[in-house]
């Protein structure tokens, strides 16, 4: 029998290879390894609502029930908050980043941005959710608090990233830059147990993932390039959950789109809370993220926390397919991201 090799285990060995790392990261990587377990426990019992009550009902204790996606932030942040090991918090839930004080006259020099519960307009109906986060190292003055510039660097400057999937099983996937590891939790032991080494993105694969009732309201050239996804008999897969789509994709192939609609001109989903964490574990596996103008998404400069942005995420293969098929339909001047207001 394999020798189990939990999460902290794995952390606790990969610091080695950083010979000057102080444990801060490492230490946050475990904070949200904590947080993730509670939050799984909660998503869990998400359908008990007869006996739990109805989000912002009473429960049987007195307590006001909370919308999953808020209990999900809030605990988040008050395991970050313990630890000490970050100095501060985006979240997709909060208009502004929250600085946090050091503990015992200890600054630490990561924040840490995050979507707590991504596609939780699923949680109603049992399907996965999940939570996706981005740490960064501090351009601020250390002495002081945080400052909004910690938080607006582009997605090559993410230390790790990572996202938790609360599906059939609870699976923790997360990047240090030197490749991507899994671990699902067992919940027999409570530990996050190392499952899927090295994960690496196939070239191809048979899946693509777009919100296909949308179609007509896409570009001619997205509407070409999924034309030719049809063609070649790829299987449409889409659950509205970008961190379960996604998932999918990593680990079998394929190519997730969120191009620009009437509705959202600038794409729909997160730059600093969906995006970038999940385009820097993506392209860790192997895989590429951009936008449908062409960009690379981790290079995009970020101009406001809640920037949104459109995505072409996946196989390599797939997502060089998709750029020639924009490159060739669409009609000159093309509108790019990183230049619009
Ligand atoms: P959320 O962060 O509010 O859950 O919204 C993001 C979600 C993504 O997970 C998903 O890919 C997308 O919204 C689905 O949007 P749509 O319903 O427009 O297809
Ligand atoms: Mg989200």
């Amino acid at each position: 029998m394999n020798r189990i090799v939990t999460l902290d285990e794995f952390i606790i060995r990969r610091q080695m290879d950083f010979p000057f790392a102080s444990g801060e990261l490492t230490g946050l990587l475990r904070d949200i390894g904590v947080a993730a377990k509670i939050v799984n426990r909660e998503v869990n019992k998400a359908g008990l609502v007869n006996i739990l009550g109805v989000a912002g009902s009473e429960n049987a204790s007195g307590e006001t029930v909370q919308k999953l996606d808020l209990y999900a932030n809030d605990k988040l942040i008050e395991c970050l908050k313990n630890s000490g090991e970050c100095c501060g918090v985006a979240s997709e839930e909060f208009e502004d980043y929250i600085p946090i004080p050091g503990v015992s006259s200890k600054t630490s020099k990561y924040v840490v941005v995050f979507d707590p519960l991504d596609g939780s307009s699923n949680i109603d109906v049992n399907v996965s959710v999940g939570t996706i986060f981005g740490i960064y190292r501090r351009v601020s003055d250390p002495e002081g608090p945080c400052k909004l510039a910690d938080f607006l660097q582009p997605g090559t400057q993410l230390v790790a990233a990572g996202y938790v999937l609360y599906g059939t099983s609870t699976l923790l996937v997360y990047t240090t830059g030197r490749g991507v590891n899994g671990f699902t939790l067992d919940p027999s032991i409570g530990e996050f147990c190392l499952s899927h080494r090295d994960i690496q993105i196939p070239d191809r694969g048979n899946y693509y993932s777009v919100n296909q009732g949308y179609y007509l309201k896409f570009d001619l050239e997205m509407r070409r390039y999924i034309d030719h996804c049809s063609d070649l008999n790829l299987q449409l897969r889409y659950i509205g959950s970008m961190v379960s789509d996604v998932h999918r994709i990593l680990f079998q192939g394929g190519i997730f789109l969120y191009p620009n609609t009437r509705k959202y001109p600038q794409g729909k989903l997160r730059l600093v809370y969906e995006c970038n964490p999940l385009s820097f574990i993506v392209e860790q596996a192997g895989g590429k993220a951009i936008t449908a103008q062409l960009e690379r998404i981790l290079e995009l400069p970020v101009k406001h926390l809640h920037e949104r942005v459109t995505i072409a995420i996946g196989s390599p293969g797939m997502v060089d397919e998709m750029k020639d098929f924009v490159e060739r339909y669409s009609a000159p001047p093309m509108y790019k991201h990183a230049e619009a207001g």
